[in-house]
């Protein structure tokens, strides 16, 4: 009996792992798939024929891998090659035209994969693998190829690079997908950026690379490595020879795609003339001169709409003098933004060619504290023949990227047949398939990131919330319980704890589980704070003063516990702490918290304490690009969330901390990036909002990072401005507080 139960306990955490061929669904959906009810059993042995060219490709090796059957005077055959192979000629006129397609057939006796060129093949070699997982083979007729000729994910973003471990099975990802690019450009490898991007990789670093290398050829991926140089650049023959000697030792190391990034730089660096002539130096005298070498890709300073001036020439000068072949990158209308036709019409007659497009999703390195697990949706179906490229920039969390990964990788593919919703669950089984709908309890509730400096936003908790503000608006107005929204969301947060209870105790994806755990953690106790709000209500509404006040305290404790959560995890400088389910649970759950205590004190005459979350900080500003971050606190004190790119900061632009009451201040340290700060920036208080007192700044350690001497100060608020008469280029990386 006791067996019995266990058994059972742990099938409530599994999901069913095997597909149907009802749900079964190829990744990247095809262009076009046409099956037939009838199937084969699965080819054991066959016999092969293929050209002696394919030796040794990827695509044969994968097939072999698939099916190590092969043998001589088997009646079931396997023809596979590509256009012009003698293996494959009868089907010659079946081939896409398309670059990278294929063709594959699956008949009674034999198997066809044939490819437009080497990658088709190999493309084609991967749907039959997803085939195989089938009980028996469909007989099927495929024909398919990609809408974007570059697909994949550039890892450019800020904070800890993916480990080595993570890369490898990245690429491997990435050929499942029929992703065809990585670019390797993480802003904090110093080998990549400012200051080391002169010097050559330490031994194990370059083997690594190397690896890395040589595992993207296996899996039909470009490796491209990036190089940064742009914050001291020095427009002369000696910096150029630098960058050339640096690609040359990349080149020593089998990489065969190179990149030039000009993002997130100011100054000398950022002349659009300068960087012209240096990457067409380097394709006239390195990528021509090899001829084995993938074509150049620039990202330019100006590298979204809402930072381009175009009256300044900037993009119009790359356009024109950029040599024909070289790309240029694109985050759209802004750093952050989904892309539609309107971008591309905006961009593409400028730079005078197709923008390959840097998605800045689902990136996190500006909103730390935020997990973005939802689906991929808002890009345009209608930019197929408008991009050259659709790289994704993914978060430093590699395994949990793949969620959106999987579906960039379909929308790149096939863009008409792009579901977002459907290709997110597709994506979340892929991952977990034993946990699927533990997984998607989770990521349907982690996916929004925050209130951020760029204002982009994602949908979260979808589907409650109906539930959530009926629940609310109800009991808020006067107390009564919406009896059909409780039962909603009482079931909802009884499968949040189970899926987290489930997600941390399993082994199925051990990588994933060990980057979310504590956003996993989290979630839980939100489900449980959840519980413990209904509850309240409950029992209020019974008149039951022990229950509330048990309720009451368990929801409490909760409060705290999730606060020891966020200020014990994921301790980054830059958006420290652990948020879930930020968007949509968390605020109605505290809303209702606060109004049950209200109507509790009023009922029973008590002094209960009604606050759910107390933030005596807030921030606002006339800067734009810092008009909105969000501030955290922590312990006695508190920070606001870093910036990653260059701040434009206007004459006389402000930015002002406010605290809810008068305080004393114990410490206070700012760094703009910039080691003469004071020269342009005055850091102030205020006991009144009106009469400021300037602070004096004390470098540290002769770097960009100022403390103000404010020790013992008494504040209400605390701003910084622009003394300059100039706009100010600046970063803001760092604006943090104690109090005494
Ligand atoms: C950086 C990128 C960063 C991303 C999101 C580009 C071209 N550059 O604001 O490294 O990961 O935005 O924060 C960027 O997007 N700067």
């Amino acid at each position: 009996m006791k067996r019995k139960l266990l058994l059972s306990g742990i099938m409530g955490c599994l999901s069913l792992g095997m597909l149907s061929a009802q749900e079964f669904h190829l990744q990247p959906t095809p262009q076009v798939y046409e099956a037939s009810q009838d199937s084969i059993a699965l080819p054991l042995t066959y016999a092969l024929s293929a050209d002696q060219k394919l030796e040794d490709s990827p695509a044969l090796l994968l097939l072999e891998k698939l099916l190590p059957g092969k043998a001589e005077k088997v009646a079931f055959r396997i023809s596979i090659g590509t256009k012009g192979d003698k293996a494959v000629k009868k089907y010659a006129r079946r081939i896409p035209a398309n670059p990278e397609g294929y063709y594959l057939k699956i008949d009674k006796d034999e198997i066809i994969i044939a490819g437009t060129d080497e990658r088709g093949t190999y493309y084609g070699v991967q749907t039959l693998a997803q085939l195989l997982t089938l009980p028996k083979l469909p007989l099927a007729e495929i024909t398919d190829y990609p809408d974007v000729p570059y697909r994949g994910v550039v890892e450019g973003f800020y904070g800890t690079p993916w480990s080595h471990e993570a890369r490898l099975s990245q690429l491997e990802f990435y050929g499942r997908n029929k992703m065809n690019v990585y670019l390797y450009g993480p802003k904090d490898d110093p080998y990549h950026s400012t200051p080391n991007w002169r010097k050559p990789y330490p031994e194990r670093e370059a083997a690594q690379l190397k690896e890395l290398v040589d595992k993207a050829a296996e899996n039909g991926v470009i490796f491209y490595w990036a190089i940064h140089p742009g914050q001291d650049i020095k427009w002369n023959d000696e910096d150029r020879q630098n960058l050339l000697n640096k690609f040359e030792r990349m080149y020593e190391l089998g990489v065969r795609g190179f990149a030039v990034f000009f993002d997130d730089i100011s100054g000398e660096g950022t002349k659009a003339d300068k960087q012209a002539e240096l990457l067409n130096y380097l394709d006239d005298h390195f990528v021509k001169v090899k001829g084995d070498v993938e074509p150049l890709i620039m990202c330019p300073t100006e590298y979204n709409r809402s930072w381009s001036n175009v009256a300044g020439g900037y993009l119009t000068t790359l356009g024109e003098k950029l040599n024909p072949g070289i790309q240029i990158m694109w985050t759209g209308n802004r750093v952050i933004a989904t892309i539609d036709r309107e971008s591309m019409d905006f961009i593409n007659p400028l730079i005078k060619r197709k923008a390959y497009i840097w998605w800045n999703f689902p990136v996190s390195d500006y909103v730390r504290d935020h997990l973005l697990m939802g689906p991929v949706y808002g890009n345009g179906l209608d930019i197929a023949d408008q991009m050259e490229g659709f790289v994704s920039n993914p978060m430093e969390h590699a395994e949990a990227s793949k969620i959106a990964l999987y579906s960039v990788a379909d929308y790149a593919w096939n863009l008409a047949d792009y579901d977002s919703d459907a290709s997110w669950k597709r994506a979340i089984r892929s991952l977990m398939p034993l946990h699927a709908s533990s997984l998607e309890t989770f990521a349907v509730h982690n996916s929004d990131l925050g209130v951020n400096g760029h204002g982009f936003r994602r949908d979260e908790s979808v589907a409650l919330q109906p539930a959530l503000q009926a629940l609310l608006s109800a009991y808020k107005e006067n107390g009564t319980i919406d009896e059909n929204a409780f039962s909603q969301v009482e079931t909802e947060c009884r499968k949040i704890v189970e899926a987290a209870d489930c997600l941390m105790a399993s082994q199925e994806n051990m990588a994933l589980i060990t980057e979310i755990e504590p956003w996993l953690m989290q979630f839980k106790l939100v489900g449980q704070y959840g519980e413990s709000v209904l509850r309240m209500l409950q029992s209020l509404k019974a008149s039951d003063a022990e229950a509330f006040d048990a309720a009451y305290a368990h929801a409490k404790a909760l409060q705290m516990l999730m606060y020891k959560i966020d200020t014990s995890y994921n301790q980054n400088p830059y958006q420290p702490g652990v948020k879930s389910g930020s968007k949509e649970l968390l605020p109605t759950f505290n809303a209702l918290f606060v109004s049950a205590v209200t109507r509790y004190n009023n009922k029973y005459k008590t002094q209960l304490d009604t606050r759910a979350a107390y933030m005596p900080y807030t921030m606002s500003s006339n800067v734009p690009q810092l008009a909105s971050l969000s501030v955290s606190h922590k312990g006695k004190g508190g920070s606001v969330a870093a910036v990653n790119e260059v701040i434009r900061w206007q004459p006389g632009g402000e930015f002002v901390l406010s605290i809810d009451g008068l305080r004393t201040l114990k410490s206070l340290s700012v760094d703009l990036g910039i080691a003469d700060m004071a020269a342009s920036f005055r850091l102030e208080t205020t006991v009144d909002g009106r009469n400021w007192e300037s602070v004096p700044l004390q470098p540290v350690n002769g770097k960009t990072r100022f403390n103000g001497q404010v020790s013992g100060r008494k504040v209400q608020k605390i701003r910084l401005i622009s003394i300059s008469a100039q706009e100010q280029q600046v970063y803001f990386k760092r604006f943090m507080f104690e109090e005494e």
